[in-house]
């Protein structure tokens, strides 16, 4: 996409640009990164559970999130390894749906993130409140493909893609922070592409 790419470094990131500072308009594709081997998840094989640190620990099979609320995110994606996606939209469920009916306790504070095949990320329990996060299994108003996560994943737009975990199966609430997987390996605890939160140690 020399064109896009073109376009949008001619501008300074600022308020205007709907670039984060370091990251290019990856244009039509939608790159699939994954650090382990796909899984083939029946939708009826699939369930979330939220536990940890709730009142309610509980669990949704797929038929069990379908009667929930629907929600929809359309907006932009960006990923660590630079690229940014404009415009993608998902449905699902609202991560708020899931928390209101688990209830975190007073002492929550974070959350592990965890997909069936082993995969971590934490994340701010605020980061996945107020309207921000979301458990998909729709893109483009198509199922959501298994290399994209199908059935369902989470999606936290607003932070680095690596913080969307893929074949989300648990909802962990803890007190204290407890690096994921790329955060252990190097990656910021929070990751907000904004302020280019790469790396442990980035501001
Ligand atoms: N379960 C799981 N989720 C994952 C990953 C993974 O390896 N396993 N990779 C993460 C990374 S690093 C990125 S950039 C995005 C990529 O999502 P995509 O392949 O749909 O573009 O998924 C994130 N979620
Ligand atoms: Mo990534």
């Amino acid at each position: 996409m020399p064109v896009t790419r073109g376009f949008f470094r001619r501008r300074p990131d600022g308020p205007e640009s709907r670039l984060p500072p370091g990251q290019y308009d990856v244009g039509a594709g939608w790159p699939v990164l994954t650090a382990e081997a796909t899984p083939h998840l029946e939708r009826d094989a699939w369930s979330v559970r939220v536990d940890g640190l709730v009142d309610r620990p509980t669990t949704w099979t797929w038929d069990d999130v379908q009667q929930l609320p629907r929600s929809a995110y359309t907006g932009d994606i960006h990923c660590v390894t630079t690229w940014s996606k404009f415009d993608v939209t998902f449905g699902g469920v609202s991560v708020d749906t899931l928390l209101e009916a688990a209830g975190p306790t007073a002492d929550a504070a974070f959350v592990v993130a965890h997909a069936s095949t082993g995969y971590t990320t934490n994340l701010p329990l605020a980061d996945v409140t107020g309207g921000r996060a979301w458990l998909v299994w729709e893109y483009a108003g198509k199922p959501l493909t298994r290399e994209h996560g199908g059935p369902v994943r989470l999606l936290v737009p607003h932070l680095y893609f690596w913080k969307s975990a893929k074949w989300i199966s648990r909802l962990e609430l803890v007190a204290e922070d407890q690096p994921g997987f790329w955060e252990r390996n190097g990656y910021h605890d929070r990751g907000d592409p904004w302020r280019e939160q790469r790396y442990q140690g980035d501001a």
